[in-house]
Protein backbone atom coordinates (compact mmCIF):
# COMPACT_ATOMS: atom_id res chain seq x y z
CA UNK A 1 0.00 0.00 0.00
CA UNK A 2 1.16 3.40 -0.97
CA UNK A 3 0.29 6.37 0.69
CA UNK A 4 0.75 9.58 -0.76
CA UNK A 5 3.02 12.40 0.10
CA UNK A 6 1.40 15.22 1.90
CA UNK A 7 2.32 18.79 0.48
CA UNK A 8 3.11 20.00 3.11
CA UNK A 9 6.49 18.01 3.39
CA UNK A 10 9.61 19.39 1.98
CA UNK A 11 9.82 17.64 -1.09
CA UNK A 12 12.10 18.30 -4.20
CA UNK A 13 12.10 16.47 -7.98
CA UNK A 14 15.30 16.99 -10.16
CA UNK A 15 14.20 18.66 -13.65
CA UNK A 16 15.00 15.58 -15.47
CA UNK A 17 12.41 13.34 -12.62
CA UNK A 18 9.78 16.31 -12.94
CA UNK A 19 9.48 16.05 -16.94
CA UNK A 20 9.64 12.22 -16.80
CA UNK A 21 6.57 12.03 -14.46
CA UNK A 22 4.59 14.52 -16.41
CA UNK A 23 5.00 12.45 -19.37
CA UNK A 24 4.90 8.85 -17.55
CA UNK A 25 8.28 8.03 -18.89
CA UNK A 26 9.59 4.74 -16.70
CA UNK A 27 11.86 5.69 -13.54
CA UNK A 28 14.37 4.14 -11.62
CA UNK A 29 15.15 4.79 -8.04
CA UNK A 30 18.89 4.69 -6.73
CA UNK A 31 20.39 4.99 -3.11
CA UNK A 32 22.47 7.04 -1.85
CA UNK A 33 23.80 5.93 0.95
CA UNK A 34 26.22 3.90 -1.22
CA UNK A 35 27.55 7.01 -2.14
CA UNK A 36 28.49 7.96 1.24
CA UNK A 37 29.05 5.27 3.46
CA UNK A 38 29.64 2.60 0.96
CA UNK A 39 32.45 3.94 -1.78
CA UNK A 40 35.40 6.58 -1.18
CA UNK A 41 35.80 9.53 -3.16
CA UNK A 42 36.03 9.66 -6.35
CA UNK A 43 34.98 6.48 -6.97
CA UNK A 44 31.52 6.67 -5.50
CA UNK A 45 31.20 9.95 -8.07
CA UNK A 46 31.78 8.42 -10.74
CA UNK A 47 29.64 4.92 -10.22
CA UNK A 48 26.59 7.76 -9.26
CA UNK A 49 27.14 9.04 -12.27
CA UNK A 50 27.95 6.03 -15.04
CA UNK A 51 25.15 4.16 -13.07
CA UNK A 52 22.75 7.30 -13.99
CA UNK A 53 24.00 7.38 -17.82
CA UNK A 54 23.39 3.30 -18.07
CA UNK A 55 19.76 4.34 -16.85
CA UNK A 56 19.10 6.67 -19.76
CA UNK A 57 20.45 4.60 -21.84
CA UNK A 58 18.08 1.82 -21.70
CA UNK A 59 15.16 4.34 -21.82
CA UNK A 60 14.59 5.34 -18.56
CA UNK A 61 15.08 8.14 -16.15
CA UNK A 62 17.51 7.86 -12.73
CA UNK A 63 16.16 9.31 -9.41
CA UNK A 64 19.22 9.42 -7.06
CA UNK A 65 17.06 9.85 -3.59
CA UNK A 66 18.85 11.67 -0.46
CA UNK A 67 17.94 14.25 2.12
CA UNK A 68 19.77 17.22 1.61
CA UNK A 69 19.43 20.35 4.09
CA UNK A 70 16.20 18.91 5.67
CA UNK A 71 14.72 18.51 1.97
CA UNK A 72 13.50 15.35 0.63
CA UNK A 73 15.21 14.95 -2.99
CA UNK A 74 13.89 12.75 -5.71
CA UNK A 75 16.49 13.01 -8.39
CA UNK A 76 19.58 15.02 -8.38
CA UNK A 77 20.89 17.90 -9.99
CA UNK A 78 24.86 16.99 -11.52
CA UNK A 79 26.12 19.39 -8.62
CA UNK A 80 24.14 18.06 -6.02
CA UNK A 81 25.20 14.79 -6.46
CA UNK A 82 28.74 15.89 -6.82
CA UNK A 83 28.24 17.95 -3.30
CA UNK A 84 26.98 14.76 -1.70
CA UNK A 85 29.73 12.43 -2.97
CA UNK A 86 32.33 15.03 -1.34
CA UNK A 87 30.40 15.26 2.17
CA UNK A 88 31.85 13.29 4.72
CA UNK A 89 29.04 14.32 7.44
CA UNK A 90 26.30 13.23 5.65
CA UNK A 91 23.70 10.96 8.36
CA UNK A 92 23.05 7.29 7.36
CA UNK A 93 19.20 7.12 6.95
CA UNK A 94 16.75 4.88 6.94
CA UNK A 95 12.96 4.10 8.08
CA UNK A 96 13.74 5.16 11.65
CA UNK A 97 15.58 8.25 11.05
CA UNK A 98 14.03 9.39 7.39
CA UNK A 99 11.81 11.79 9.20
CA UNK A 100 13.96 12.80 11.63
CA UNK A 101 16.69 13.84 8.95
CA UNK A 102 14.09 16.02 7.31
CA UNK A 103 12.83 17.62 10.52
CA UNK A 104 15.94 18.29 11.73
CA UNK A 105 17.07 20.40 8.62
CA UNK A 106 19.65 17.44 7.98
CA UNK A 107 21.88 15.74 5.21
CA UNK A 108 21.22 12.35 5.02
CA UNK A 109 22.26 9.59 2.58
CA UNK A 110 18.89 6.94 2.10
CA UNK A 111 19.90 3.36 2.57
CA UNK A 112 17.62 0.72 0.44
CA UNK A 113 15.01 1.02 3.34
CA UNK A 114 14.43 5.07 3.31
CA UNK A 115 15.29 5.39 -0.43
CA UNK A 116 12.13 2.28 -1.38
CA UNK A 117 9.55 4.47 1.21
CA UNK A 118 10.94 7.33 -1.11
CA UNK A 119 10.51 5.59 -4.24
CA UNK A 120 7.15 4.20 -3.46
CA UNK A 121 5.61 7.72 -2.22
CA UNK A 122 6.95 9.20 -5.46
CA UNK A 123 5.41 6.43 -7.47
CA UNK A 124 8.43 4.79 -8.26
CA UNK A 125 8.43 1.05 -8.84
CA UNK A 126 12.07 0.15 -9.36
CA UNK A 127 15.26 0.71 -7.78
CA UNK A 128 18.87 -0.39 -8.47
CA UNK A 129 20.99 -1.22 -5.62
CA UNK A 130 24.70 -2.87 -4.77
CA UNK A 131 23.52 -5.31 -2.13
CA UNK A 132 21.20 -5.10 0.65
CA UNK A 133 21.88 -5.13 4.02
CA UNK A 134 20.74 -8.40 5.71
CA UNK A 135 21.07 -10.34 9.32
CA UNK A 136 24.35 -10.11 10.08
CA UNK A 137 26.78 -12.77 11.16
CA UNK A 138 26.41 -13.64 14.86
CA UNK A 139 22.90 -12.23 14.66
CA UNK A 140 21.59 -14.24 17.77
CA UNK A 141 23.99 -12.47 20.24
CA UNK A 142 23.86 -9.02 18.40
CA UNK A 143 20.18 -9.22 17.00
CA UNK A 144 21.35 -6.80 14.08
CA UNK A 145 18.88 -6.91 11.30
CA UNK A 146 19.31 -4.50 8.63
CA UNK A 147 15.52 -2.54 8.09
CA UNK A 148 15.95 -3.56 4.60
CA UNK A 149 14.54 -6.50 5.47
CA UNK A 150 11.45 -4.97 7.08
CA UNK A 151 10.81 -2.45 4.87
CA UNK A 152 11.66 -5.05 1.27
CA UNK A 153 8.10 -6.97 3.03
CA UNK A 154 5.90 -3.76 3.26
CA UNK A 155 6.91 -1.21 0.70
CA UNK A 156 5.93 -2.14 -2.88
CA UNK A 157 9.15 -1.29 -4.86
CA UNK A 158 10.98 -4.26 -7.04
CA UNK A 159 14.71 -4.03 -5.52
CA UNK A 160 17.48 -5.14 -7.81
CA UNK A 161 20.60 -5.90 -5.73
CA UNK A 162 23.92 -8.63 -6.72
CA UNK A 163 22.61 -10.79 -4.03
CA UNK A 164 23.40 -10.30 -0.05
CA UNK A 165 27.13 -9.41 1.08
CA UNK A 166 28.75 -12.88 2.73
CA UNK A 167 29.52 -10.54 5.27
CA UNK A 168 25.83 -11.07 6.29
CA UNK A 169 24.31 -14.79 7.54
CA UNK A 170 22.92 -15.44 3.91
CA UNK A 171 21.34 -18.27 5.07
CA UNK A 172 19.35 -16.71 8.06
CA UNK A 173 18.71 -13.49 5.56
CA UNK A 174 17.21 -15.81 3.20
CA UNK A 175 14.88 -17.07 5.90
CA UNK A 176 13.43 -13.60 6.96
CA UNK A 177 12.76 -13.12 3.48
CA UNK A 178 11.07 -16.20 3.36
CA UNK A 179 8.79 -15.54 6.57
CA UNK A 180 7.90 -12.08 5.88
CA UNK A 181 6.60 -12.95 2.39
CA UNK A 182 9.12 -11.37 0.05
CA UNK A 183 9.84 -13.15 -3.04
CA UNK A 184 13.72 -13.73 -3.95
CA UNK A 185 13.85 -13.95 -7.90
CA UNK A 186 17.52 -14.42 -9.40
CA UNK A 187 17.87 -13.24 -12.49
CA UNK A 188 19.03 -15.84 -15.13
CA UNK A 189 20.93 -18.31 -12.55
CA UNK A 190 19.56 -21.48 -9.95
CA UNK A 191 22.52 -19.82 -7.03
CA UNK A 192 21.43 -17.02 -4.96
CA UNK A 193 24.43 -14.45 -5.31
CA UNK A 194 27.19 -13.17 -2.92
CA UNK A 195 27.44 -9.90 -4.14
CA UNK A 196 31.54 -9.69 -4.90
CA UNK A 197 31.16 -13.33 -5.87
CA UNK A 198 28.25 -15.41 -8.04
CA UNK A 199 28.14 -17.93 -5.95
CA UNK A 200 26.75 -18.49 -1.93
CA UNK A 201 26.26 -21.88 -2.14
CA UNK A 202 22.84 -21.33 -1.76
CA UNK A 203 19.87 -22.14 -4.55
CA UNK A 204 17.45 -19.20 -5.15
CA UNK A 205 14.20 -19.37 -4.03
CA UNK A 206 12.59 -18.70 -7.95
CA UNK A 207 14.57 -17.74 -10.95
CA UNK A 208 13.43 -15.98 -13.87
CA UNK A 209 15.16 -14.69 -17.23
CA UNK A 210 14.21 -12.00 -18.61
CA UNK A 211 12.89 -8.42 -17.64
CA UNK A 212 9.87 -9.34 -19.21
CA UNK A 213 8.85 -12.26 -17.02
CA UNK A 214 9.79 -10.16 -13.67
CA UNK A 215 7.54 -7.71 -15.08
CA UNK A 216 4.72 -9.95 -15.41
CA UNK A 217 5.44 -11.49 -12.19
CA UNK A 218 5.12 -7.89 -10.05
CA UNK A 219 1.77 -7.03 -12.27
CA UNK A 220 0.37 -11.11 -11.36
CA UNK A 221 1.00 -10.28 -7.71
CA UNK A 222 -0.52 -6.37 -8.27
CA UNK A 223 -3.57 -8.70 -9.36
CA UNK A 224 -3.96 -10.68 -6.80
CA UNK A 225 -3.85 -7.73 -4.34
CA UNK A 226 -0.29 -8.78 -2.94
CA UNK A 227 1.56 -6.25 -1.48
CA UNK A 228 5.22 -5.76 -0.16
CA UNK A 229 8.38 -5.15 -2.22
CA UNK A 230 10.43 -8.62 -4.24
CA UNK A 231 14.00 -8.59 -4.46
CA UNK A 232 15.86 -9.06 -7.89
CA UNK A 233 19.22 -11.08 -7.18
CA UNK A 234 22.12 -10.25 -10.53
CA UNK A 235 24.98 -11.93 -10.29
CA UNK A 236 27.88 -9.91 -10.90
CA UNK A 237 29.11 -9.99 -14.22
CA UNK A 238 31.97 -13.08 -14.47
CA UNK A 239 34.76 -10.81 -16.07
CA UNK A 240 34.59 -8.63 -12.22
CA UNK A 241 33.74 -11.04 -9.51
CA UNK A 242 36.20 -12.04 -6.73
CA UNK A 243 35.40 -15.69 -6.39
CA UNK A 244 33.82 -17.34 -2.45
CA UNK A 245 36.88 -19.00 -1.32
CA UNK A 246 38.64 -15.84 -1.72
CA UNK A 247 35.85 -13.42 -0.33
CA UNK A 248 35.73 -15.38 2.93
CA UNK A 249 39.16 -15.22 3.48
CA UNK A 250 38.88 -11.23 3.23
CA UNK A 251 35.45 -11.14 5.32
CA UNK A 252 36.87 -13.21 8.24
CA UNK A 253 39.29 -10.95 8.93
CA UNK A 254 37.30 -8.06 8.58
CA UNK A 255 34.81 -9.22 10.63
CA UNK A 256 37.60 -10.53 13.19
CA UNK A 257 39.14 -6.17 13.03
CA UNK A 258 35.45 -5.19 13.56
CA UNK A 259 35.11 -6.97 16.88
CA UNK A 260 38.45 -5.62 17.89
CA UNK A 261 37.33 -2.19 17.19
CA UNK A 262 33.77 -3.28 18.78
CA UNK A 263 31.89 -1.53 15.67
CA UNK A 264 27.59 -1.71 16.56
CA UNK A 265 24.90 -0.51 14.77
CA UNK A 266 24.92 1.88 11.64
CA UNK A 267 28.65 1.87 11.75
CA UNK A 268 28.79 -1.62 10.72
CA UNK A 269 28.23 -2.22 7.18
CA UNK A 270 30.22 0.68 6.18
CA UNK A 271 33.28 -0.47 8.48
CA UNK A 272 33.67 -3.75 6.42
CA UNK A 273 33.22 -2.11 3.35
CA UNK A 274 36.02 -0.25 3.69
CA UNK A 275 37.98 -2.88 5.54
CA UNK A 276 37.72 -4.77 2.99
CA UNK A 277 38.47 -2.58 0.31
CA UNK A 278 41.16 -1.96 1.95
CA UNK A 279 42.40 -5.99 2.61
CA UNK A 280 41.81 -6.07 -1.54
CA UNK A 281 43.98 -3.40 -2.48
CA UNK A 282 40.49 -1.68 -4.10
CA UNK A 283 39.57 -4.73 -6.20
CA UNK A 284 36.40 -4.88 -4.48
CA UNK A 285 35.49 -1.34 -5.59
CA UNK A 286 35.96 -2.64 -8.75
CA UNK A 287 33.97 -5.38 -8.47
CA UNK A 288 31.42 -2.90 -6.63
CA UNK A 289 31.17 -0.27 -8.83
CA UNK A 290 30.80 -3.36 -12.44
CA UNK A 291 27.46 -4.92 -9.92
CA UNK A 292 26.20 -1.68 -9.67
CA UNK A 293 26.36 -0.80 -13.16
CA UNK A 294 24.90 -3.96 -14.28
CA UNK A 295 22.14 -4.03 -11.73
CA UNK A 296 21.33 -0.47 -12.76
CA UNK A 297 20.63 -1.91 -16.78
CA UNK A 298 18.86 -4.44 -15.34
CA UNK A 299 16.44 -1.95 -12.92
CA UNK A 300 16.04 -0.08 -16.14
CA UNK A 301 14.96 -2.93 -18.39
CA UNK A 302 12.46 -4.17 -15.66
CA UNK A 303 10.72 -0.34 -15.67
CA UNK A 304 10.92 -0.28 -19.09
CA UNK A 305 8.92 -3.86 -19.46
CA UNK A 306 6.29 -2.51 -16.69
CA UNK A 307 5.86 0.46 -18.37
CA UNK A 308 4.93 -1.56 -21.77
N1 LIG B 1 25.79 -2.55 0.43
C1 LIG B 1 26.85 -1.93 -0.16
N2 LIG B 1 27.08 -0.64 0.13
C2 LIG B 1 26.28 0.03 0.98
C3 LIG B 1 25.16 -0.63 1.59
C4 LIG B 1 24.95 -1.92 1.28
O1 LIG B 1 27.58 -2.52 -0.91
O2 LIG B 1 26.53 1.22 1.20
C5 LIG B 1 24.22 0.16 2.45
C6 LIG B 1 22.83 0.17 1.82
O3 LIG B 1 22.36 1.49 1.84
C7 LIG B 1 22.00 -0.70 2.76
C8 LIG B 1 22.69 -0.40 4.06
O4 LIG B 1 20.65 -0.35 2.75
O5 LIG B 1 24.07 -0.40 3.74
C9 LIG B 1 22.37 -1.42 5.12
O6 LIG B 1 22.83 -0.95 6.35
P1 LIG B 1 22.33 -1.65 7.70
O7 LIG B 1 22.89 -3.03 7.64
O8 LIG B 1 22.92 -0.81 8.78
O9 LIG B 1 20.83 -1.61 7.67
MN1 LIG C 1 22.51 -3.18 11.20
Amino acid sequence: MIKPISPLLPISYSKEVAAAKLRGAPLVALESTIITHGMPYPGNIEMARSVEAIIRQEGAVPATIAVIHGVLHIGLEPAELEALAKTTGAMKVSRADLAFAIAERRTGATTVAATMIAAARAGIKVFATGGIGGVHRGAEESFDISADLEELARTDVIVVCAGAKAILDIPKTLEVLETRGVPVVTYDSAEFPAFWSRSSGLASPLTLNSPAAIANFQTTREQLGIDGGMLIANPVPEADEIPREEMEIYIERAIDSAERDEIAGKAVTPYLLSTIFDITDGRSLKTNISLVENNARLAAEIAVALAE
